[in-house]
């Protein structure tokens, strides 16, 4: 396969001043015209242009037709004889028959574009690379009654209708753009307005399109938009440049949302909400992915980036921006203690996603640095490095700036490249610039290594105290093993990673230990009496003084570096942590290492047929924050609950994941036992019937309460049964719903919930979002492949829906370990199936669910060897897409 790199990028030879698009709409004919102003940058060079499943028709240089072209292989080339021109292509293609989901496609009955990647190059002929960037005028063209709205980027220029029922629109986007910025939208839909106006009061139009009769299911959406625009203006400085902006709704969609310029189009699934059909994680979701696309419009649509390997340059930085959007968010109105925990358990969720998902890719086949150096298809390199490593990359430079030279940084960046396309260095010479100024002698260029060296780093931690000198020195010592293409580059030797390195200390009774930094260097006193140790070379070690007795280390605080910690606890060190520790984060990550090492120790007596018991220190831990009174709920349940399986399973080695999952509900039916009447009377205190809020603290009632409720059932408590039932019956919100539906489904016998599952099913048929929750259900408790084949056979399902796929397939393959890791290997044949077939239909959503197999080289036999029949069968099929091949060629490699 054809192997894309970084170090090969050439500028293009041409500018395209303009772009002027006319489309003439129809569903299974669409004719697209576009007319380019073209001006030469270098002399005698060959244009070269992409273009792809469209049907070329005419070509025409200043009005006169061209015929000495070459055409093949998706590049149409020629070389023009003069240095400016307008160039004019006629294409066709047919948006009905794309199930792509890329270029422009039809969506119900409504036409959507989406174009980046790479999918410009699907609606016409175009160099089709975010270096080109272009000022766009579009005429839309349909028939009036169908598609009454005809929309693009920019400001609407003029409107009128034409003869034989059809009307057309014109639109202009001042805005120099790259093309994958490009959305065109054509249907009939609700609208929600409002309008609202920036920090330097101007009146700004805020407009979200979705289907007739979901307009109601719009407003917390609309009302994120608005927080959004004034949180950016406030913590960013960044105003909104349009007079109008526009989101759309569609129900087929690859990705979460797309950030095209003034009118970004969304997954339903990302603005439909209302308390009955959608939970507060959807709510969350919601908040934080209608900031993410609008935060978009400087960091990306702004400055854009050069080329595809510079994707972390927007995305990483623009999830950065919308994690701290959502903690600000989650934080605002509260007193300073309960804001501190309502950001902590942002962080929380944020760094377990990552260890969830990212540590994984870090370590398998696909691993790659935020700034890839090669792909085969760039659609595969969307991915949780460049996204969430990437923002964790932006973090770190946060954190050594602080939020004052942050924000002078990211001022220098608009300041320099404002309008440009560029590169991640480019922003990291922007920060670079306020640490020297602020730093004397110090600089960024150790940490430019996170950008080109992957694999996630392991910090070795030891800790040596002197009762003498009540001196206790901490030696931190970094590694990183070679991962993915590295392993391939003989000649490449791993260089060390700048790693912050926040740590506090506790006494023996737990309280913490001032420390004192005189005399110490690269080092910088934090909240809570920590300090954060400034990490650049292999080893280094800081000697504190005046340290009275043997120090217990709080160590990693706030997950300041995307990096694995080891060192030698003791089981009674973690306790006094997990009870004590003044830094919220470190006190939940003591409650996780604590309860992981059990885990893995009954892990490996299930695999010795050994007999079971939990370390009573476990049940003191949890009896201690069951009944801790300062913490808040939505802390509360992030260190009652259990580690998430997939970071459990990548501390084995090999992966053995039927009996991690029997170790795991060992460990909950043993908490849920011992405990059982605190469960109990905790479910009772949080289950009050309030109006639905989306706020934290309800939000935190909540989960709690179903946190309790999933203990209970666990030891199939016949009162927690009752009181799921109850729940599901008078639930209001969907969450309670939910939560009680989702514990009867994984818990309880099918006696007990065959009605309540039927009763789910017939009360939203007819909601797309609520039945992808009816599936997803299905699939995380059905027990065998065949339920899932059933499953696929009910007339509301379809491979054509990417939602759909993910919620029954993608979740039975990824959230159901016991049925899908069965030791037949039957659901690794039924996996192969479907990646083949779902390729057929829609490469993009195909290779992501190929993932599902990235590591199967680290399982225990038998799933080893038939993880590999599995990825072989399909690397044997012949018409296998360029995004599909490339996963599997690597899991195979
Ligand atoms: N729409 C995707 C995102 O916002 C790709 N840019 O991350
Ligand atoms: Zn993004």
């Amino acid at each position: 396969s054809h192997t894309i790199y970084r170090k090969d990028y050439r500028p293009y030879p041409f500018t395209i001043e303009r772009v002027q698009l006319h489309f003439a709409l129809e569903p299974q004919h669409t004719i697209v015209t576009n007319t380019m102003h073209v001006i030469a940058k270098e002399h005698n060079a060959t244009m070269v242009l992409n273009g792809e499943d469209i049907e070329l028709q005419a070509i025409y240089i200043n009005g006169k037709a061209l015929t000495s072209y070459e055409y093949s292989d998706n590049l149409l080339q020629f070389k023009p004889s003069e240095t400016e021109f307008d160039l004019k292509i006629v294409s066709s293609c047919n948006p009905s028959a794309n199930s792509t989901l890329m270029g422009l496609y039809v969506s119900g009955q409504s036409f959507f574009t989406q174009c980046e990647a790479e999918g410009f190059r699907r609606i016409t002929f175009f160099p089709d690379r975010p270096d080109v960037m272009s000022e766009y005028i579009v005429t839309i063209e349909a028939d009036k009654k169908q598609y009454p709205y005809l929309l693009s980027n920019g400001n609407l220029i003029s409107s009128q209708d034409l003869d034989n029922g059809r009307h057309q629109a014109v639109w202009h986007d001042p805005f120099l753009k790259p093309c994958y910025l490009f959305a065109l939208v054509a249907g009939d839909f609700d609208i929600r307005e409002k309008t609202s106006h920036t920090r330097s009061g101007r009146e700004v139009l805020l407009q979200i399109y979705s289907d007739k009769g979901s307009g109601d299911q719009t407003l917390w959406a609309l009302d994120s938009l608005e927080r959004s625009i004034q949180w950016d203006e406030k913590r960013f400085n960044l105003e909104l440049d349009l007079d109008r902006f526009m989101i759309v709704v569609t129900h087929d969609f690859n990705m979460g949302a797309m950030e095209n310029k003034g009118l970004n189009i969304f997954n339903a699934v990302y603005v439909l909400a209302d308390p009955e059909t959608a939970t507060d994680a959807n709510y969350m979701g919601i908040e934080s992915v209608v900031g993410h696309e609008y935060f978009h419009n400087w960091t990306g649509n702004r400055v854009t980036c050069r080329d595809w390997f510079q994707l972390s340059l927007k995305e990483g930085l623009t999830v950065f921006r919308d994690q701290e959007f959502s903690a600000d968010m989650a934080a605002r109105l509260l007193p300073p203690e309960a804001a501190l925990s309502a950001r902590t358990v942002k962080r929380i969720e944020d760094v377990t996603h990552l260890r969830a998902a990212q540590f994984p890719e870090d370590a398998g086949p696909m691993a790659h640095p935020i700034r890839p150096d090669s792909y085969q298809e760039i659609g595969n390199f969307y991915t949780m490095t460049v996204y969430e490593k990437g923002a964790e990359v932006i973090r770190m430079q946060h954190t050594l700036l602080g939020e004052e030279g942050f924000q002078q940084g990211m001022q220098e960046y608009f300041r320099r490249h404002d309008g440009q396309a560029v590169t991640c260095d480019d922003f990291v010479n922007a920060m670079e610039s306020v640490y020297k100024a602020r730093h004397s002698g110090k600089d960024f260029s150790v940490f430019r290594h996170w950008y080109s060296q992957a694999g996630t780093p392991t910090v070795n931690v030891q800790l040596d105290y002197d009762t003498h000198q009540q001196t206790a020195s901490i030696t931190l010592t970094q590694h990183c093993d070679k991962v993915g293409v590295e392993k391939l580059q003989a000649d490449m030797e791993k260089k060390p990673f700048h790693i912050p390195f926040h740590i506090g200390m506790l006494n023996q009774a737990g309280q913490a230990i001032p420390l004192n930094i005189e005399g110490l260097e690269d080092i910088t006193p934090t909240l809570q009496n920590g300090v954060l140790l400034d990490l650049k070379v292999p080893s280094q070690t800081w000697v504190f003084k005046g340290i009275k007795e043997r120090p217990i280390l709080s160590l990693l605080r706030d997950f300041s570096a995307p990096v694995s910690v080891i060192y030698d606890y003791s089981f009674e060190e973690l306790a006094v942590l997990c009870a004590h520790d003044s830094n919220p984060f470190a006190r939940w990550e003591a409650t996780q290492e604590l309860i992981s090492r059990e885990i893995l120790r009954l892990t490996q007596c299930i695999q010795e047929e050994k007999s079971l018991a939990l370390n009573p220190i476990i049940h003191q831990v949890w009896q201690h924050n069951l009944s801790d009174p300062l913490l808040d709920a939505a802390y509360r349940t992030w260190i009652l609950a259990l580690p998430s399986e997939k970071v459990l399973l990548e501390r084995l080695h090999p992966i053995t994941p039927l009996a991690l999952n029997k170790a795991l509900q060992f460990v909950r039916q043993s908490l849920a036992t011992v405990h059982r009447d605190v469960w109990i009377s905790t479910y009772q205190h949080y289950h009050a019937q309030e109006d639905y809020q989306p706020d934290p603290i309800s939000i935190g009632k909540r989960s709690l309460k179903n946190l309790s409720l999933n203990y209970l059932l666990s030891i199939k408590d016949p009162e927690g049964i009752a009181l799921a039932k109850t729940q599901y019956q008078q639930a209001k919100n969907m969450t309670d719903r939910m939560g009680a539906i989702s514990a009867l489904l994984h818990y309880a016998d099918k006696a007990d919930t065959e009605t309540i599952n039927q009763d789910f099913y017939q009360r939203f048929e007819n909601n797309p979002l609520v039945m992808d929750k009816w599936f997803a259900l299905q699939a995380t408790s059905a027990q065998s492949v065949k339920t899932i084949r059933t499953l696929m056979d009910n007339p509301l399902f379809t491979l054509r829906n990417p939602n759909r796929v993910r919620a029954l397939l993608f979740q039975f393959c990824m959230n159901n370990t016991e049925a899908f890791h069965q030791n037949n290997g039957e659901a690794y044949t039924f996996w192969a199936e479907q990646v083949i077939a779902l390729d057929a239909i829609n490469p993009e959503v195909a290779a992501r669910f190929a993932r599902v197999m990235d590591n199967w080289q680290r399982f225990a036999e038998p799933h080893k060897t038939q993880m590999q029949k599995a990825l072989q069968s399909i690397a044997q099929q012949t018409a296998l897409s360029k995004n599909t091949t490339e996963i599997i060629e690597k899991a195979l490699s």
